[in-house]
This record gives structure tokens, sequence and C-alpha cells, in this order.
């Protein structure tokens, strides 16, 4: 662990003045170098109180995704078991597939205060302004078939969900197959990414972008923050937290082929379950009622026919 590490842990451990003598008998380094740690903490936007003859102690927290704050507390078992943090990226979903390629293990996740070049699906903008969102990237390397990819979408999309309910309270729904939405604006989106072969998956990566604090001039139209509809600010890192949990719970239960509770859930999140949708996919609209999803994620619409169509990508439109 790294020494700064280590300093928090005894900061929040002790909830108080430590000495410099103690602080540096505990980690074994000399007073001087705990002196230039806690300096590489401040940098890092802690904020830590230093009083003469009496010590230190930590009496701020930095508003930022770091990995050491976003680890603290998690009890993950698997997802968020290694966390990388920038400040900036061009996407965190590039840098998690690159990581995956070179082999990190399943449960590695990404995140970032901003990216340059935030996408969504069909190589869309995700905007992604700094310090005001939550943008992570996790990687996956589920033993399914690659049609059956898509159904991480839905069970991050239920995640995303439940955990945005859990830390605001929010009245938030899932628009088939990724929109978060509140008061029927966009909240937030995921974008699943795939490597495979053509009878297996490599490794997925999970991208999900969530509008925190981002106040109403710093969204495009149509789309809300958590703090618009919250009225106040929300912790980014509670928000994380709580995603890497769900993500956590529903993910284990998709590999020990759970699927159906996860249908479940959706079902009792969606706001497009029960209702009449045009679903738009490469030019072609199919329109009817959307009845349910199958174990592929995809939607299953009824059409005026009575015949049911699989649809497994598009953009919904709710025609009433
Ligand atoms: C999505 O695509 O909704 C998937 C968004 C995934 C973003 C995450 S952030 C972390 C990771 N790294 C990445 O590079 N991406 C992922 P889609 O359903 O295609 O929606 C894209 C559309 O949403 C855009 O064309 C805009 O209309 C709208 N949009 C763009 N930025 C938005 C924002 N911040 N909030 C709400 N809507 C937005």
């Amino acid at each position: 662990m790294v020494v700064e590490e280590q300093l928090l842990k005894i900061f929040r451990r002790e909830d108080g003045f430590i000495s410099g003598e103690e602080l540096s008998q505990s980690l074994g380094v000399s007073r001087s170098a705990v002196w230039k740690h806690i300096e590489k903490l401040r940098e890092e936007g802690y904020e830590i109180i230093a009083q003469p003859h009496t010590g230190y102690r930590l009496a701020g927290l930095p508003d930022k995704l770091l990995p050491a704050e976003l680890g603290w507390g998690l009890r993950t078992k698997l997802i968020g078991k290694k966390i990388y943090s920038y400040n900036e990226v061009d996407s965190t979903n590039n840098l998690a597939w690159q990581f995956a390629e070179k082999g990190e293990p399943e449960g590695a996740c990404v995140f970032a205060e901003s990216q340059t070049k935030g996408r969504g699906r069909l190589g869309r903008k995700w905007f992604s302004p700094p310090g005001k969102g939550v943008y992570l990237s996790l990687i996956l390397r589920p033993d399914v078939l690659p049609q059956q990819a898509p159904f991480l979408t839905i069970l991050s999309a239920v995640s995303a969900v439940k955990a945005v309910r859990k830390v605001t309270g929010l009245s938030t729904w899932i628009k088939w197959p990724n929109d978060i939405i509140i008061n029927k604006k966009k909240a937030g989106g995921i974008l699943t990414e795939m490597s495979a072969e053509t009878d297996r998956v490599k490794f997925l990566i999970l991208g999900m972008g969530i509008n925190v604090n981002n106040d109403r001039d710093s969204l495009p139209s149509n789309a809300t923050s958590l703090k618009i509809e919250f009225g106040n600010p929300v912790s980014r890192i509670a928000l994380a937290q709580e995603i890497l949990r769900e993500l956590e719970f529903h993910y284990l239960r998709w590999v020990d082929g759970k699927w159906k509770s996860i249908r479940g859930e959706w079902q009792n999140l969606s706001e497009t379950l029960g209702k009449r949708v045009a679903v738009v996919c490469h030019g072609r609209s199919v329109e009817g009622n959307a009845r349910d999803i199958d174990e592929d994620g995809g939607l299953l619409l009824r059409r005026d026919n009575g015949i049911i169509e699989k649809v497994i990508a598009g953009d919904v439109i709710n025609m009433r």
C-alpha cells in the first residue's frame, strides 16, 4: 500500500490530532517524510490541519473520485477491487479496453473527472464536463455467448437506477435499453462494448455516465442531473460506491444464470414496458406495444398484427 493510503487509514481510525512522531513510527518513515506525504495528500485536495506541538488532523476530503475514497468502506468482492482514477481521459471506455487487452482482470474499473471524447452509442457524443458527473468503465469477462452481452446493459441500468434511488430517493426509471430517466429527462446512459469471437466473449466494457452535480447550463437540452432534480448537490463518491455495489449484486446473479430475477426488477423500474413505442434502428422503425425483455436483453414488441417481434438495439420513441 502506498504511504498516502496508509496515512489516510490512520487519520480515519484516529479521528483527531495525531503527532508527527506517532505518524512517523506507525509508517516507519522519518518525520520530514511524513510531512512530504501530507503535502502530497493536500495537493490531491485533502484538507489536513497542522497544529504546532499537537500534530495533524484530517479536516476535509476532496470532491474527487479517487481510488482511496471510492474504495473506503466499499466492501465488494469483485467489482471495483482495482480502481484507476484520472483527471482527464479521452474516454474511460477506450482506456478500459486497452487495459482489458493487456490482461487486466475482471472487476477493474476506470473513473475520470472529465472526458474529452466521451461516447454514446453509434459514435454519438457524451457530454462529460469536469467534476460534475460520474464517468466509469468496468472490465468484465463473463462466460456468456456474444448475443447475450446486451443483457449487461439491462442489469447495469437496473443497478444505476437502484443506486440513484437509494442515494437521492428520486423517482428514477429505465428507458430501454440504456437511458436513465428522471422526470422524462435523461440523467445518465450506458454503453456496453464487446470484444468477442464468434461463440465466445473475450471481454465486455461496461461504460456508464451519470449527470450528478451539473447545473442546467452545463447540460444538453432534454437532459437533467441529480442536483437539478434533488435540489442540492449529491455526493459523487456515495453514488459511485452504491453503483459498484449494485453492479456486483446483479452481475453475480447474471453469471449465475438468474437473469429472470433481474428481468423482474427491470419490469418494475422500466418506463418503456406496457407502452406503445417505435424503436428506430439503422433507419428502420418497428412499432408496437412493449411487452417484455428476453434473456438477450432484446425488447419484445407486440405488433398490430399480433406477432411478437424482438428488437435487439435502437432508440425508443414513446408514441403516446
Ligand atoms: C448513451 O448513448 O447514453 C451512452 C452514454 C455512455 C457514457 C459513458 S461515460 C463513461 C463511458 N465512457 C464513454 O466514452 N462513454 C461511457 P446514447 O443512448 O447513444 O445517447 C447519446 C445521446 O445522449 C447524445 O446523442 C445526446 O443527445 C445525449 N447526451 C449527450 N451527453 C449527455 C449527457 N451528459 N446527459 C444527457 N444526455 C446526453
